[in-house]
């Protein structure tokens, strides 16, 4: 595991690309802590897994490169604000369903309550929609958790957005706790496009991957 903590101001220069087909299981290793009812709710949700999974082999989408962390996370330049860049689908790993090319938990993003957080949230797939919110650490389910802070999620975050589409939103971490960074299109969080984000009670922004 790799640990950055964002001090700078490094822009990180990541393309991604849509040639080749990476597939699912991009990232075997680290498991979801704390899920068991989750195996539950995906037996009962394999109809539109499969359907979900058919038109994603049919033409998968999402780049290869996943973010390097200072990518992921940057200070804005103001104080107590930061940066956060998703990029849904931005690898094949998972069939797609990650940010910036890690899903079910495998990113963990740290910002000290108070701080404001500026998303931008773009959809690098070509063939499902996608939306970016921060969500509760509730169990996981078909249809998503709830919001946590005012604010934080793209716009009709169940239909999610178009190919290529980028949106922004902004929220204040205002409670310390555990929270969700999560797709709320029906289906996606709990196939693994979720990743974690924690608010401290001090300290500095960081990201692990
Ligand atoms: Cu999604």
């Amino acid at each position: 595991m790799r640990t950055t903590s964002v001090e700078g101001n490094v822009r990180g220069a990541v393309t991604t690309s849509r040639a080749g087909c990476p597939g699912a299981g991009g990232e075997a290793g680290a498991a979801p802590r704390g899920r068991g009812a989750r195996r539950g709710w995906r037996a009962l949700a394999t109809a539109w897994t499969l359907a979900v999974v058919a038109v994603v082999s049919a033409s998968c989408g999402g780049g290869s490169h996943a973010l390097a962390s200072s990518a992921i996370l940057r200070p804005y330049g103001k104080d107590r604000t930061v940066a956060l860049r998703l990029d849904a689908s931005a690898t094949g790993a998972l069939a797609g369903f990650n940010f910036d090319g890690f899903g079910e938990g495998r990113m963990r993003v740290y910002v000290p309550v108070g701080w404001r957080v500026e998303v931008t949230c773009t959809n690098e797939s070509t063939t499902l929609t996608h939306s970016c919110a921060v969500v509760e650490d509730r169990r996981l389910s078909p249809f998503g958790a709830r919001v946590a802070f005012r604010g934080a999620s793209t716009p009709d975050p169940t239909a999610g957005l178009g190919f290529g589409k980028t949106a922004r939103f902004a929220f204040v971490a205002s409670r310390v706790g555990t929270y969700r960074i999560a797709c709320l299109v029906v289906g996606h969080e709990i196939d693994g496009m979720w990743d974690w984000l924690t608010v401290t009670a001090g300290g500095r922004p960081s990201v692990t991957t």
